[in-house]
């Protein structure tokens, strides 16, 4: 099953074009790519380096309940959207600290700037979980994905609850083919912290069991792509579970699917270690809707993997 991503990366090291990005950082790059995993065999969190289901965890569920603000993130000691907040911060009016301009960049290449960088992003974070008014006024990433599934808003000034409708959609009428969840809003695209990189998903179910087909119109293979592939195959374990299916496979297409020039020696690192059994995912069997589920209901067993491999994150 991991295999599929292994090749993915192996395939960009020798075949990605060189192409140039917004972040300034390069990349090999491929256009249009699909990997399938069979969610029977086992659940699709990474072997061959260490991949944080926790944050998984927290963010799906922060997904979830309709919510953009990193404070329930924090909270359960989770910072990767924490870069994205604090750009928002930096750039608003409220922000009196040193010059942070181009952050993401500068604290690759500039040591004394990265200690002021970590120093400032550290602050903020301790602020937002410390100050609520802060935290309502710098924490929110606008109308990233939580408001796009559960709060779409309609011209009439109404709520669409994409989530709610699929999940119906799905008990329902399961042979539908409109079972989609979109979370490319081309009117919000100017509000939000990062236009979205899953941008959206269909469900489908056959002989009892549901797959989901996602999207994803930009994806870093080497940190993002092993968080997206455990985020989507546990909302589609989530969603079979609410609506008495089993699983089935999540299907996962790429857009422009990118390895960054900084990232290639950790993957070469990746691509020599052996793939171990993949772990069982649990569900507390006493929960139903997917709106009830929190952190505890939601276990792995068997997870052994590899030690993690580090790489600056591109911002
Ligand atoms: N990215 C992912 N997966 C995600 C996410 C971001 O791979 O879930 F939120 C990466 C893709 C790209 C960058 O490298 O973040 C977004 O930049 P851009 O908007 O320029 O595509």
């Amino acid at each position: 099953m991991e295999q599929a991503y292994l090749d993915l990366g192996k395939k960009l090291i020798e075949h990605g074009h060189d192409k140039g990005d917004r972040t300034g950082t390069g990349t090999k790059s491929l256009f249009g790519y699909q990997m399938r995993f069979d969610l029977n065999e086992g659940f699709p969190l990474l072997t061959t380096k260490r991949v944080p289901f926790g944050l998984i965890k927290s963010e799906l569920l922060w997904f979830l309940k309709g919510d953009t603000n990193i404070r329930y993130l924090l909270q359960h000691n989770n910072h990767i959207w924490d870069e994205w907040a604090f750009e928002r911060y930096v750039k608003s009016v409220d922000y009196k600290g040193p010059d942070m301009t181009d952050f993401g960049r500068r604290s690759l290449v500039d040591e004394n700037f990265n200690e002021e960088y970590q120093k400032q992003l550290k602050h903020f974070c301790e602020k937002i979980v410390a100050d609520e008014n802060f935290a309502e006024k710098h924490g929110d990433l606008g109308h990233i994905y939580g408001y796009q599934w559960r709060h779409w808003e309609k011209q009439d000034g109404t709520f669409i609850d994409q989530i709610k409708d699929v999940i119906e959609m799905i008990k329902e009428n399961p042979n539908s083919r409109r079972l989609i969840v979109t979370a490319w809003n081309p009117e919000d695209i100017p509000s939000m912290a990062l236009p979205p990189c899953h941008t959206m998903f269909q469900f489908y179910v056959y002989d009892g069991k549901l797959s989901c087909q996602l999207y994803q119109r930009s994806a870093d293979v080497f940190l993002g792509v092993p968080f997206n592939i455990a985020s989507y195959a546990l909302l589609t374990h989530l969603i079979a579970h609410e609506t008495g299916l089993g699983v089935g496979e999540f299907v996962h297409t790429l857009g422009d699917a990118h390895l960054y020039q900084n990232h290639i020696d950790q993957m070469k690192e990746q691509l020599s270690r052996d793939v171990r059994p993949a772990p069982t995912l649990i569900l507390n069997e006493d929960k139903v809707s997917v709106f009830d589920f929190e952190m505890e209901d939601i276990q792995l067993e068997n997870y052994h993997p590899h030690p993690t491999i580090k790489a600056p994150i591109a911002v």
